[in-house]
């Protein structure tokens, strides 16, 4: 998967530079809703990336004026789209797990709303920065279905109980700079400006140890069910295997030699 991603479905498209994989949702006609081989597409993409050496970071974000509408309401209404449960069991929730199983950072650079599934995907995502403009709908509850995509899982986690259930149950828009005080993203910046801002931050992070960050990935995936003393201990055994390797090494030597460390994943 080098360059384009050229054999993906074109509604999504994934370019790589720079240790980075950027994974642009794209059907901005429809505001970025999923459609069946969107999904597989992405699903697809979150695992090639995890076999690609060269690729330390991922950026998802959305062609146009939308991150993501969630899933498409029209396919939905196709004869012969697969039953609720059987959509999230085959498609939806395999994208998640990829997403949270993936040994790399990913940041979603929330270009505009981000609705149903499309927010579920944003919380999937490691860190989120968003556009001035860009908002988060849970959405679900306007045509009658639950939050899924584990927005019912991740929201509580990323904003706490109280502001979950709000957004799960009032379905009232988040805007970027609410976001921004309940911790949802990390930061908010001029819509122009997403993208530079994304992208040094995928910059830094691409700098960084893989193996550390991967392993600190799994830390913090395993803290939000775990508690201290578990955290505790998964953070040594950890530890010890981020002890051992050449990156390590590598960064004592750049500390004591006063210079930038040059870290390859071994
Ligand atoms: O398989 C399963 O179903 C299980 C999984 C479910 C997960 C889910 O995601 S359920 C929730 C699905 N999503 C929604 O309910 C959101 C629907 N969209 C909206 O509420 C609004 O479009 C937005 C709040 C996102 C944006 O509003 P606005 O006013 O900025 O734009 P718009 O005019 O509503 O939409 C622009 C176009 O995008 C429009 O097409 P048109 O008329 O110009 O040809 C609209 O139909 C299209 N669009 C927007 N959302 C979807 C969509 N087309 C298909 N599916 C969509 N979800």
């Amino acid at each position: 998967m080098s360059g384009s991603g050229a054999e993906l479905d074109p509604s999504v498209r994934v370019e790589i530079a720079d240790a980075v994989a950027t994974i642009t949702l794209n059907r901005p006609d429809a505001l970025n809703a999923l459609t069946v081989p969107m999904k597989q597409a992405l699903l697809s993409a979150f695992r090639a990336i995890e076999g690609e050496r060269d690729v330390r970071v991922a950026i998802v974000t959305g062609a146009g004026r939308a991150f993501c509408a969630g899933q498409d309401l029209h396919e939905r209404l196709q004869p012969g789209a697969a039953p609720l449960g059987e959509e999230l069991r085959a498609r939806y929730n395999p994208i998640v797990r990829a997403m949270r199983g993936l040994e790399k950072p990913i940041i979603g650079a929330i270009n505009g709303v981000a609705a149903g599934a499309g927010a579920s995907l944003a919380f999937a995502c490691d860190l989120r920065v968003a556009a001035e403009g860009a908002s988060f709908a849970l959405a679900f509850g306007r045509v009658g279905l639950i939050p899924d995509t584990g927005a019912t899982w991740l929201l509580p986690r990323l904003v706490g109980a109280s502001r979950a259930a709000e957004i799960a149950y009032l379905n009232a828009p988040v805007s970027a700079a609410d976001a921004l005080a309940m911790g949802l993203v990390s930061r908010v910046v001029a819509a122009d400006a997403l993208m530079t801002t994304t992208h040094q931050m995928a910059s830094r992070l691409a700098a960084g140890a893989p193996r550390a960050l991967a392993m600190t990935k799994r830390a913090l995936n395993a803290a939000w069910d775990r508690g201290l003393d578990a955290g505790l201990d998964y953070e040594a055994h950890l530890q010890d295997l981020a002890g051992r390797t050449a990156d390590h090494a590598e960064g004592i030597a750049a500390f004591m030699d006063k210079r930038p460390p040059r870290f390859t994943g071994e």
